[in-house]
């Protein structure tokens, strides 16, 4: 089983409209609303593609029962702590005639110490049951930076493998905690180890791969660094690949990123070589952004696309 964490889960509303002119009152043709933030999306991602998984962190309020109700009704399994606070919205609004999609994300609630304790030891009771836990999105109101290397402490020591996906001060402090698996882009990756890389000068290339193995060295076994619609710069243990995506016409991009640690996730469960755990990742991920929801794929799509990505490895 894989175990999802999203602490600041979000009701994820997606607004398409035929334009969205700032300043301007702009009417919604078609809208969907659903159970997001990033951990959430990977475990609809995971129950999608038939791997057993549950989603926990925390939930509050009224919006925090409508996920929990709509979990219920798409059949993912939960167990979240309740706050006191009210579970965020999370925007997302499609401009249909030039397909610019905009992203306006609330902070989220304040959390109490006494939720963060309560969690704690939800992680722990599901970590001893999973092979996985993924630590996805950022942080609420009220949770220090050093809550995320806390959590993974506790999965490790459970004997379970962490992933940490977020940004900023959580990651840079998350990764304290030596996560196995992390996946910045390239702003973050800049942020973490304080090098800027031009991923496609050779030069800047073998700069990267050293500076990725200092991020092994410290205790972090695989890397995969977003580059965006170049694709992704990976380092496994050493080993360091490059995969390109193929060509497609997105519909909404919003999630790849969620889908992409997903298929990592099913792919490091099942043991893959790591060639194929990057080819599947990148295959779910693109995946993603036929759909018009975030965290939503196809099955279907995930194994046509799985034909046309291209994974090499570079060292
Ligand atoms: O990655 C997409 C997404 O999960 C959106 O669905 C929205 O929930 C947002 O990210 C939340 O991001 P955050 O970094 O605030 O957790």
């Amino acid at each position: 089983m894989i175990t999802t964490v999203t602490l600041n889960a979000a009701i994820d509303k997606t607004y398409y409209l035929p334009s969205f002119p700032l300043g301007r009152v702009s009417r919604v043709h078609r809208m969907y609303a659903e159970p997001g933030g990033k951990g959430i999306n990977v475990a609809r991602v995971i129950s999608l593609l038939g791997y057993p998984v549950t989603a926990t962190g925390f939930l509050g309020g009224h919006n925090g029962d409508w996920i929990r109700t709509t979990l219920d009704r798409q059949g993912i399994a939960h167990d979240f702590a309740a706050i006191e606070g009210e579970s965020r919205l999370c925007l997302n609004m499609i401009d249909e005639s030039n397909g610019v999609s905009t992203e306006v994300l609330e902070p989220g609630p304040v959390v109490s110490e006494q939720a963060m304790e309560k969690l704690a030891a939800t992680v722990e009771r599901l970590a001893a049951r999973s092979q996985i836990v993924c630590f996805s999105g950022s942080l609420p109101g009220g949770v220090p930076v050093s809550y995320y290397a806390e959590l993974i402490g506790i999965v490790k020591k459970a004997g379970a493998i962490a992933f940490l996906d977020t940004s900023g001060e959580a990651l840079r402090s998350g990764v304290k905690g030596n996560p196995y698996f992390i996946k910045p882009n390239e702003d973050e990756i800049v942020q973490l180890l304080g090098a800027k890389f031009d991923a496609d000068s050779s030069a800047a290339k073998q700069s990267l791969q050293e500076q990725l193995a200092k991020l092994h060295e410290q205790g972090i076994p695989a890397v995969s660094v977003s580059l965006g619609a170049q694709g992704s710069l990976c380092s496994f243990e050493g080993s360091v690949y490059r995969a390109v995506a193929p060509r497609i016409d997105a519909v909404n991009t919003v999630g790849c990123g969620d889908a992409y640690v997903a298929g990592m996730a099913i792919g490091t469960a099942r043991e893959l070589p790591a060639l194929e755990r990057i080819a599947y990742a990148t295959a779910v991920g693109t995946a993603n952004a036929l759909t018009d929801k975030a965290g939503y794929v196809k099955s279907g799509d995930v194994q046509r696309l799985l034909g046309e990505v291209a994974v090499e490895r570079l060292n």
